[in-house]
């Protein structure tokens, strides 16, 4: 491939010339913005350890109240993007948030998506528009684009949560911004337990829910059976996997990142396969070996890590003797709308 010109070997003049105009000469820049066979990444490996953060997040605890902080977040920030990005890959936003006893994060809504999935604690509950749901480790609840949420907490330990959210892509595309709401009344709890039987949808009046966002809490006693489930149905099968999905449509639960529990069989190591979404592995119950490019993370439980797209991620569970159950976020449902989805064989 030939070398294009470079922006030096123009005249300074006619580069000033353009630059009154707000121009720009494409050539120079044309091979960076449009690599050969492969993007480059900004995003590169990392790691997060949870014992690590602990610490840092109670500190903030104790040096921050809630009124001053609206939501208590140490932000898992790649370094590949700068940290000031505060983004974990190109789509993704994690934060670890921290509730203390009593405290609460007042009611808002936005436009970024939202997910939590819960690290450590009980007694703590988010209210999604009216809905209040309990939070216990390894559960999964969404408050997606526009919904009411608060944060309380009636229990007596510190709780911890994961907070995904998509706000990097938000945020480019100008289209973030927050509002302000009162405290929710709250009704009974509910979601959860009507869509339990994956084979069945309520048809209340004859008709099926339209409701975009159906279910919000995705209890982890019911991932966990479902993947043990699979798991001893399917002895074949290598990745034990689920996807978090909208029981009405099968879709995806949100529009823009996708959620799944992956279960390691013990021992087992399992080639991912080569594709082009930026990845995030956080360890529900157990510890796992993650491989990319030049890293090996070890990870036990509440520890994160990242991988970029395209390339090879091999997991390896530490466990001989039991399962280790992986939460992952994904931005598949980002790059098949904008159809650039991709798997290539693995290296
Ligand atoms: C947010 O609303 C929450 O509601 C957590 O708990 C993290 C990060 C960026 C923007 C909004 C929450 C957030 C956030």
């Amino acid at each position: 491939m030939t070398d294009l010109a470079r922006l030096e070997d123009l005249p300074v003049d006619y580069r000033q010339a353009l630059t009154d105009q707000n121009l720009v000469p494409l050539w120079p820049s044309l091979r960076g913005v449009l690599p050969p066979e492969k993007p480059r990444a900004q995003t590169a490996p990392a790691f997060w350890s949870y014992q690590a953060i602990k610490p840092l997040l109670l500190r903030a605890g104790e040096l921050t109240p809630i009124e001053k902080a609206e939501r208590r977040v140490l932000v898992l920030a790649n370094p590949g993007h700068g940290l000031e990005k505060m983004q974990a890959s190109p789509a993704i936003y994690l934060g670890m948030q921290l509730l203390l006893p009593g405290e609460w994060a007042p009611a808002h809504r936005h436009t970024p998506n939202a997910v939590r999935m819960i690290v450590e604690g009980e007694g703590a509950y988010t209210t999604v528009n009216g809905e209040k749901c309990p939070m216990s480790r390894g559960d999964l609840i969404l408050t997606p684009t526009g919904q009411w949420h608060e944060h309380g907490h009636d229990g007596s330990e510190p709780v911890v949560w994961l907070d995904v959210l998509d706000l990097p892509l938000v945020y480019y595309t100008e289209t973030s911004y927050h509002i302000n709401g009162n405290r929710q009344a709250t009704d009974a709890v509910r979601g959860d337990k009507i869509y339990k039987y994956g084979g069945v949808v309520p048809t209340r009046d004859f008709d099926r829910s339209t409701r975009s966002y159906p279910m919000i809490r995705y209890p982890w006693v019911e991932v966990k059976e479902s993947l043990l489930v699979l798991g001893a149905e399917e002895p074949e099968l290598t990745s034990v996997m689920v996807t978090y999905v909208n029981p009405e449509t099968g879709a995806d639960v949100e529009n823009i990142l996708g959620f799944y529990a992956l279960m390691l069989r013990p021992g087992q190591t399992l080639k991912m396969p080569v594709r082009s979404p930026s990845c995030v592995y956080h360890v529900i119950e157990g510890a796992t070996q993650v491989r990319v490019m030049q890293e090996e993370f070890e990870l036990c439980e509440a520890d994160t890590c990242c991988a970029p797209g395209y390339t090879q991620v091999t997991l390896v569970n530490l466990h001989t003797d039991k399962p280790t159950f992986i939460f992952m976020t994904d931005e598949s449902p980002l790059h098949r709308k904008l159809g650039v989805y991709e798997v290539r064989s693995a290296n």
